[in-house]
């Protein structure tokens, strides 16, 4: 049996509970927090079988409640081999000057601060894990990618894509590998989050395509996180076969 740890914040959907599946394939032992704690006493149920899991309720906006969660980890499940900080959320696909500013902190708080929150306190385990330990942060082509609605999104992803190349830079001797995984249009409860429930409108988003899903997202972080030791891969930008980029926006005059 494999004992490495894997720690997953978001675990509750998405690439978060892919990812969690993922790992128990692997035989990995699994650490899965969320709000939602239903969710994660269902995923329990259904992974216990397979590998060790423990869970626990946690908003990654409040380090109070990461050093909480960090502290009460059981010993076997202490020695974190791979952080996958995924929690995230867009919210406000309308354009920034009708945005409302609580939802930009809401981004800024759970993109941002709740992914330095986890790994502010998880590093040191980390580094004491050393070789072939890794940070797989979920960054997004948002970061990279200019378009309307995307405002304060796109810039948190943005911190996340430099946060884990400077990241490398401090913790190239420690054996400790930093990540920034960038995916494009991928089909989870991410567009029913951002459109505030409406399911339509994610609906008409994957439909007459053909979106990512979780697992291809999965796979890539289980990719990452078991390359050889001496391998790191900065970055990874993945889109579906069928997205590309858009041209600039240009304002016309009437005619
Ligand atoms: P989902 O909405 O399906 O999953 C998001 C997860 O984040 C949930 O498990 C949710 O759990 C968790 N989460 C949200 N806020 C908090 C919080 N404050 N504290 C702890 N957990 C939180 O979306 P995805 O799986 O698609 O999103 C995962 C990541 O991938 C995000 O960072 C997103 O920005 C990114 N991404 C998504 C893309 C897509 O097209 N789907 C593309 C590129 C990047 P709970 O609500 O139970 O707390
Ligand atoms: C989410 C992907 O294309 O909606 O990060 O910005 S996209």
């Amino acid at each position: 049996m494999n004992s490495k740890v894997v720690f997953i914040t978001g675990a509750t959907s998405g690439f978060g509970r892919a990812t969690a599946r993922r790992f128990a394939e692997a035989g990995w032992s699994l650490v899965l927090t969320g709000r939602r704690f239903e969710r994660l006493q269902e995923l329990k149920e259904e992974l216990q079988a397979k590998v060790p899991v423990h869970i626990a309720s946690l908003d990654v906006r409040s380090i109070d409640a990461v050093k909480e969660v960090v502290a009460q980890l059981p010993e076997d499940f202490r020695q974190v081999t791979c952080l996958v900080n995924n929690a995230g959320l867009a919210l406000a696909p309308e354009p920034a000057q009708k945005a409302d500013l609580n939802d930009w902190h809401t981004m800024i708080d759970t993109n941002i601060t709740g992914l330095v929150n986890v790994t502010h306190t998880l590093l040191p385990t980390l580094i004491e894990t050393g070789k072939g330990a890794s940070i797989v942060n979920i960054g997004s082509v948002a970061g990279s990618w200019p378009y309307s609605g995307s405002h304060v999104y796109g810039a948190s992803k943005a911190f996340v894509e430099q946060f884990s190349y400077n990241l490398r830079c401090d913790l190239v001797a420690t054996g400790v590998r930093v990540t920034d995984i960038a995916p494009g249009l991928a089909e989870t409860e991410f567009t029913l989050v951002r459109n505030k429930g409406d399911q339509a409108a994610s609906d008409a988003l994957y439909r007459t395509t053909t979106p990512l899903t979780a697992e291809d997202i999965a796979e890539q972080i289980f990719y990452v996180a078991t390359l050889p030791a001496h391998i790191n891969i900065n970055r990874l930008e993945i889109m579906p076969s069928r997205q590309a980029w858009a041209g600039f926006a240009v304002d016309r005059d009437k005619e």
